[in-house]
């Protein structure tokens, strides 16, 4: 039996590293590509997630977003935990207070778990697969709203520029179908917002599988549909575009997203 309240406790204690951090004296480092950069909070929350980690399922593989000496990355592992210490690092460099943590299992190439916390408002969404999704302690029960019923988030990294017209052009005509738009800077806390309702989609053209993994199955528990935006279904092993939201909402984004000029060189 895995010890999924020893793993949520782990991503809780994570976040409080996140809140206690020393923004001004922080270090940055820049790492390949346009606005990407990692603080030394990110590489931290890292190596105490996967010390600790290891030691609730010591036989798991890490795929986490940073480089950290204690990383054991090898996908034919049984176990694979998804690992983003700070989602929405650029939110947390200047402090916008809007960040999660995110930890995601899988179990032979398959999301079975999934923890996305924002220690900000103190909100852990949380899911284990067949057993339903949760925010806190609250189940999360998502209603199959149309785009016209609610608010469309987005994702749009820089190092996506070259396809960034096609991305645009739909979120234009999202927001003028849908109640409004937001891009909230954490991929993780977007998709899981949509099974809390606050959101019927999120769209962003290519996410690496860190970002989502976890929401992935918060999601799906709570019956939202998350694929590529083409259709396809997501990757574990790597970046792929991401289309989220209520199964209504999902159907009519791919179809105007195809409008758009989106396809699968995307
Ligand atoms: P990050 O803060 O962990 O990098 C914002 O649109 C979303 O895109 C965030 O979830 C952010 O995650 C992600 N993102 C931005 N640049 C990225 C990159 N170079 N690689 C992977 N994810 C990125
Ligand atoms: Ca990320």
């Amino acid at each position: 039996m895995i010890n999924f309240k020893a793993i949520e406790k782990c991503v809780k204690e994570a976040g409080q590293i996140v809140l206690a951090a020393d923004l001004e004296n922080a270090s940055v480092e820049k790492k390949t590509g346009d606005a990407n950069f990692c603080t030394e909070y990110d590489v931290k929350v890292q190596k105490f997630l996967i010390d600790e980690l290891s030691k609730i399922l010591p036989e798991a593989s890490f795929f986490g977003e940073e480089e950290t000496n204690n990383n054991i990355k090898d996908l034919s592992r049984e176990y694979t935990f998804y690992i983003d210490p700070i989602d929405g690092t650029t939110n947390f460099m200047f402090g916008y207070n809007h960040s999660s943590i995110s930890v995601g299992l899988a179990r032979n190439g398959k999301m079975m778990a999934g923890f996305v916390y924002n220690p900000y408002v103190d909100e852990m969404y949380k899911a284990v697969r067949n057993e339903g999704a949760f925010v806190n302690d609250k189940p999360l029960k998502m209603e199959n709203k149309a785009v016209s019923e609610g608010i469309i988030a987005f994702g749009c990294a820089r190092y996506n520029e070259s396809k960034i017209d096609v991305l645009f052009s739909t979120v234009k005509e999202l927001f003028l179908k849908s109640l409004s738009i937001r891009s909230g800077g954490s991929a993780a806390i977007d998709i899981s917002r949509i099974a809390k309702g606050a959101n019927v989609i999120y769209i962003e053209l290519k996410l690496q599988p860190y970002d989502y993994a976890a929401a992935s199955v918060i999601l799906e528990e709570a019956g939202g549909v998350i694929t590529r935006i083409g259709g396809g279904e997501i990757s574990l092993t790597e970046p792929c575009s991401i289309l989220a939201g209520t199964k209504k909402a999902h159907e009519e984004v791919m179809k105007i997203a195809k409008e758009k000029g989106y396809n699968s060189e995307f």
